[in-house]
């Protein structure tokens, strides 16, 4: 017997979209392109859709996934800028048709959920074939040289394991299975597909994960995950920290606390000259700084847990080794902000809040944000475990860095020091430091020692104000929730 709740979710996302909805749109893709080799693989498109509206909801959604892999083929092949929109268009309208497979399915309540997720084992191979058949005619096309695709292929292969939800994995799946892997397919089709039939992947993943964050059972699973509890009464010296600069140790002051600063204060006293000062004493006020919607790793798991989230994997963005992989919330609190956790992984600069508003109920947007020649505000979030580095350098905008939870140590250089930190002479990281200042290599870089700086401990419930072109390294000193605001 199906859940009422679950019913009526499914009942209000068939009310939201329909399959024939889905197959106009790609109708009416198909009819405004010219390029015949894109026409050829919408024809394609549009048979399997139509095909699959005929079965049974089985290989219904399997129909579906195998054209969602053609289709990620697709967006996987060149450079992603080039991608023809349209490919991330069908992407996301086929998003949508799994998702409609998967409520119609659940909404037959004579259908035992095991035939949601069973694999089929028919038909699929001569799909299969078909797909393989269509990109083999049409990717030759494509200027791609052989060295790049297959560089390009453990990658793809790690994305691709994403991009085919893992119902077909399993052969049995509980309802919150069923209802997690559904906010996937949502978040996926967000992140690799174009805004189709008004955002609505955005709605569906939101209202399944609100009913998700209400359900004891992840609140359960919890206890499984052996996740960090947030050691929120640590208080570090800057002593203690192991950062150490060497010589320009010596050239460091401990920036400027300030309490309860007004907006004229903050205009006269540190914007206008573009002097970066610690904020004390004006978070009190935010949810995520205490009661019930205080931010650390249970909550986060709770309210946000299904969303599929980019995470930075490795020491920082400028070594050879580091990447980024998609995984949900859940995965990277279990892989990356458990107390026993090795490697770090960081959820940085990602605008979180506009994926799960109810998360952004918990901060405010500080006022100081309001003094620009601008009301927009990019607001991120940056989650990590002890020891994320974000390495030195520059932003165009001014920053408020606030910190929830967690402690960060941060070192600051003002913009006339720039001929002594040595830029990435790349245009991609023009706005990077060549130095390690984990490790600084004075032979290499021997006008470091000129530069004068600030160095400081942003404690939770403090921002610091980063004016814009101030050089910033940033490090975790434990599990660290912090969001930025950055305005013109
Ligand atoms: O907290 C961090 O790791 C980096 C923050 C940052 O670079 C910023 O807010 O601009």
């Amino acid at each position: 017997m199906l859940d009422v709740d679950i019913e009526k979710l499914c009942t209000n996302i068939l009310d939201m979209v329909s399959k024939q909805k889905v197959l106009d749109l790609v109708k009416k893709l198909h009819s405004e392109e010219s390029m015949s080799d894109r026409k050829v693989v919408l024809d394609c498109v549009i048979y399997l859709l139509q095909q699959s509206q005929n079965l049974d909801y089985n290989s219904s959604f399997q129909k579906a996934r195998i054209i969602q892999d053609l289709i990620w083929e697709k967006l996987n092949t060149g450079h992603w800028k080039e991608v023809w929109k349209g490919w991330r268009s069908v992407y996301a309208l086929v998003a949508i048709y799994r998702i409609i497979t998967v409520c119609e399915c659940l909404l037959k309540k004579n259908i035992p959920i095991e035939n949601v997720t069973k694999v089929p084992e028919n038909n699929e191979f001569e799909d299969e074939n078909i797909i393989t058949a269509v990109i083999d005619s049409t990717e030759n096309q494509t200027v791609i040289s052989t060295q790049e695709k297959s560089s390009n292929q453990t990658e793809k292969e790690n994305k691709r394991k994403l991009s085919n939800s893992s119902f077909v994995e399993s052969k049995t799946a509980s309802m919150k299975d069923i209802m997690e892997e559904l906010v996937q397919l949502a978040d996926m089709g967000l992140l690799l597909g174009a805004p189709v039939m008004h955002n609505c992947l955005e709605t569906i993943a939101q209202v399944i994960t609100e009913h998700l964050s209400q359900d004891s059972i992840i609140l359960e699973n919890e206890a499984n995950l052996k996740i960090a509890k947030i050691l929120e009464s640590k208080e570090y010296q800057i002593e203690d920290v192991e950062v150490k600069l060497g010589e320009n140790d010596k050239k460091l002051k401990l920036l400027e606390r300030t309490e309860d600063l007004t907006i004229e204060d903050f205009m006269i006293n540190y914007k206008e000259p573009e002097k970066p000062v610690i904020i004390t004493g004006c978070m009190d006020d935010w949810p995520a700084r205490k009661g019930p919607h205080k931010w650390n790793v249970p909550y986060l798991v709770k309210i946000a847990g299904p969303r599929t989230v980019p995470i930075e994997i490795g020491r920082n963005y400028t070594s050879d080794q580091w990447t980024q992989q998609l995984m949900t919330v859940k995965e990277f609190a279990k892989q990356y902000l458990k107390e026993d956790a090795t490697d770090v992984g960081y959820l940085a600069q990602h605008q979180l809040l506009d994926q799960v508003p109810a998360l952004a109920q918990d901060i405010c947007i500080p006022d100081f944000c309001y003094t620009g020649e601008e009301d927009d505000v990019d607001v991120n979030v940056w989650i990590g475990p002890k020891g994320t580095v974000s390495p030195l350098h520059t932003d165009p905008k001014h920053n408020v860095l606030c910190q929830v939870s967690g402690s960060k140590y941060i070192v600051l250089y003002p913009g006339e020091s720039t001929e002594y930190l040595y830029p990435h002479p790349t245009p991609l990281l023009f706005n990077t430091s060549r130095i390690d200042l984990q490790d600084v290599d004075y032979a290499k870089y021997p006008n470091f020692v000129k530069a004068d700086g600030w160095h400081l401990i942003l404690n939770p419930g403090e921002m610091l104000y980063i004016p814009p072109g101030v050089w910033h390294f940033v490090k975790s000193l434990d599990t660290s929730f912090s969001v930025s605001f950055w305005w013109k």
